[in-house]
């Protein structure tokens, strides 16, 4: 069964122009693209996207550098999804994360580590309905998922 997860390249990754090479990444591997918006973050959004980490020595700087410049939020679909985009995002430290891996391969920093991806099916739901309406998110089948799937 197809599930869903939420990833958004964080303002590093937009500024840097690094969007079109990391969305090729989700691309190629078979997943699909189920909803995408560009936003500035809010001050509040942010403090609730990450509210599990406000007592964290770090969550001010984070808010800072997430509500820096534009993000862009995608809703991504496929089976197995948020351990396949976890394996393709890496580690959350860019320098211990494997190379191949997209924060291994483009990141150096913990505080500038490019990409979000949920770590559970409920953080996803949690994390979709906090950025996307129900009717931003189009739930579409595509022809070639036959060559992708069993
Ligand atoms: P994840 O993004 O790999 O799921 P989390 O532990 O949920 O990792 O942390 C959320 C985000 O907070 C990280 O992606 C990173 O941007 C930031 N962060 C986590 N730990 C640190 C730290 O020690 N210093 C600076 N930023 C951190």
């Amino acid at each position: 069964m197809s599930e869903k997860s939420f990833v958004m390249l964080k303002p590093d990754a937009v500024s840097r122009r690094l969007v079109g090479k990391i969305l090729a990444r989700f691309e190629e591997k078979g997943l699909q693209i189920v909803a995408v918006k560009l936003l500035q973050i809010s001050k509040n959004l942010a403090e609730e996207h990450y509210g599990e980490h406000k007592d964290k020595p770090f969550f001010n700087s984070l808010i800072e550098y997430i509500t820096s410049a534009p993000s862009l939020a995608l809703v991504i679909k496929g089976d197995d999804v948020i351990s396949v985009i976890r394996k393709i995002v890496g580690a959350t430290n860019p320098k211990e994360a494997d190379l191949g891996t997209i924060r291994g391969d483009f990141a150096m920093d913990m505080g500038r580590n490019i990409i979000h991806a949920s770590d559970s099916l409920e953080s996803a739901k949690r994390e979709i309905t906090l950025f996307f309406k129900e009717n931003e998110v189009i739930d579409y089948d595509i022809s070639d998922n036959l060559w992708i799937y069993e």
